[in-house]
């Protein structure tokens, strides 16, 4: 049995093809696989497990019924999703994942992330990064009413991508030297992440002595994007949304 992969499908009311193909996966595809690793990013924007928003509700239920037919989700946070806790993952039948989860893959030693953390680059990221995974701000982020919370992820949104606009392409991509040593720090042969939206199943390179591939997971823009992965080998496909 296959083990699948997803990051990236930035879910929007704004958008219900994209919801649309996520529910098809998960009603016709994945009940045949091993397990669903989510690695980020699943929502565009994610401000409090008591956002009571109708998109959290259908996509809950979708992932719910996947997990009552036996298939385990987990569950990475993305830098857009980082607010997802305890209370939606039970009502989604998630399992929450370290943001670098190692995993003993069909024999491979894997480690799954969202990816941010390799883009070092870009330093004004890496400050807000810092600044938002600590539990001070986000309690206090919490405790601001839903209406102040919607209006904050908006900006926030927009600025983020006038930021990433503004940047060389390279600043927005991995930094090789952190690729390098986050092989050699988790000692895995392969890592398997989303966040810059350049999918690729990238050739093996040799890293202080063996051989490490680094899979991308691709964005749900234009497609899905879905890594299955199985004794025999893997493959990155990609999902038609349905015209409407
Ligand atoms: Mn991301």
């Amino acid at each position: 049995m296959p083990t699948l992969f997803i990051s990236d499908l930035h879910l929007t009311e704004a958008r219900p093809e994209v919801t649309d193909a996520l529910c098809r996966l998960l009603r016709e595809t994945a009940p045949g696989s091993r397990a669903l690793y989510i690695l980020g990013d699943l929502f565009d924007a994610y401000i409090g497990d008591d956002d009571d928003a109708a998109l959290l509700t259908r996509v809950a239920a979708a992932l719910r019924t996947l997990s009552r037919h036996g298939v385990p989700i987990y569950f990475v946070h993305g830098n857009r999703d980082f607010l997802l806790g305890n209370a939606f993952a039970e009502r989604a039948g998630l399992r929450l994942l370290d943001i670098h989860t190692r995993l003993n893959l069909y024999g491979v030693p894997t480690l799954l992330l969202h990816g941010d953390t390799l883009c070092t680059d870009d330093t004004a990221y890496q400050q807000w990064r810092a600044q938002c995974r600590q539990s001070a701000w986000q309690n206090d982020f919490l405790a601001q009413p839903l209406p102040v919370r919607r209006q904050f992820a908006l900006t926030a949104r927009a600025e983020s991508a006038r930021h990433t606009q503004a940047l060389e392409p390279t600043i927005t991509d991995v930094n090789p030297v952190a690729v390098q040593s986050t092989f050699v720090g988790t000692e895995v042969q392969r890592m398997i992440h989303g966040h810059t939206h350049r999918p690729a199943i990238h050739p093996p390179q040799p890293v202080a002595g063996s051989l490490r591939q680094r899979i991308v997971l691709g964005d749900w823009d234009r497609h899905g994007s879905v890594l299955r992965v199985a004794a025999d080998g893997l493959v990155l496909d990609q999902l038609p949304f349905a015209v409407s």
